[in-house]
């Protein structure tokens, strides 16, 4: 080191080379400015780290107005996005891993879950995303994740909630006060997964070849969807040729009813294509 920088300042420096985000080079950078000998030899070396810095920080600010999003990386996928969100020590990783795949880690201490947490649900076939964010605080907002993490949770269909006591309740009202995404309770209870499906609005739909057993995976189209939607998904050129679609259950009015395209399907529908 030409400016006879010491020990202390090289193991700085390694720390900087080391840094995998932005935010560890910053407090490495700050680091090897504090310890960079303040004499004439080393005017040069210490405008460069103050560079860095400024470049760093302008980088960090930058990423924060996009809303941060490179920081939780949780991207949309499957028929539905559900977040669970409550106060720390409520069972959220607990039921996380008892719906879905995750395996988020449980303790009894608080402020377990550090980062956002997914897994799917596999409702019948249908796969959901679940995802556990960790838990709500105070001024949730301000905190290092809030921002992102809200995004996620407005980007979300459905909300579920976990708190301890009904201080712990208003704590989330609070914080989720100007976010209209539909919410529920988990109260512990058995074949919550059901509660979670009727809350969405999707429904599953089984299509079925004439003289066969109904196809598996079901699709899940959106509430209110008709036959034409889900031409759309599993083969468009039903779209064109259909002849007419055989339909049972609860949205045909009778068993084995042909009906068209414009036909509103129900929940667990199966549908039987006929093309000219
Ligand atoms: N209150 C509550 N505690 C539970 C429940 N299920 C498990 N626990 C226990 O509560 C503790 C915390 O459980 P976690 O599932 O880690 O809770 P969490 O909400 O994910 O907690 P953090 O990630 O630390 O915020 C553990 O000791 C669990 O054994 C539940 O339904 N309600
Ligand atoms: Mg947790």
């Amino acid at each position: 080191m030409p400016v006879n920088a010491g020990i202390e300042y090289g193991k700085a420096e390694e720390e900087y080379l080391e840094a995998n985000t932005p935010e560890e080079k910053l407090i490495a950078l700050q680091k090897m400015l504090s310890l960079c000998p303040k004499h004439k030899g080393s005017e040069k070396l210490q405008k460069e780290i103050k560079e860095k810095i400024k470049k760093i920080k302008e980088s960090i600010k930058k990423a924060v107005k996009k809303g941060g999003f490179q920081k939780v990386a949780i991207k949309k996928e499957g028929a539905a996005l559900i977040v669970i969100v409550g106060t720390t020590n409520s069972g959220k990783s607990t039921l996380l891993n008892k719906l879905t795949n995750a395996n988020a880690r449980v303790a009894d201490y608080p402020f377990t879950t550090k980062e956002p947490i997914q897994g799917v649900l596999d409702y019948k076939g249908i796969k959901l995303q679940m995802v556990e964010i960790p838990a709500i605080v105070e001024d949730f907002r301000e905190t290092e994740l809030g921002p992102s993490l809200l995004n996620l949770i407005r980007n979300s269909d459905l909300i579920i909630l976990t708190f301890n006591t009904p201080e712990e309740k208003k704590l989330l009202d609070k914080e989720l006060a100007n976010i209209n995404i539909r919410r529920i309770i988990y109260n512990n209870e058995e074949h919550f997964e059901e509660k979670i499906w009727s809350s969405l609005s999707i429904i599953k739909v089984c299509t079925k070849q004439p003289g066969k057993e109904k196809d598996y995976p079901p699709v899940a189209l959106k509430k209110g969807s008709a036959i034409e939607d889900l031409t759309l998904v599993v083969h468009k050129d039903f779209t064109k040729n259909l002849k007419y679609a055989v339909v049972n259950g609860k949205s045909a009015k009778f068993s084995g009813q042909r009906v068209g395209l414009k036909h509103r399907l129900e929940d667990d529908d199966v549908v039987e294509f006929h093309t000219k």
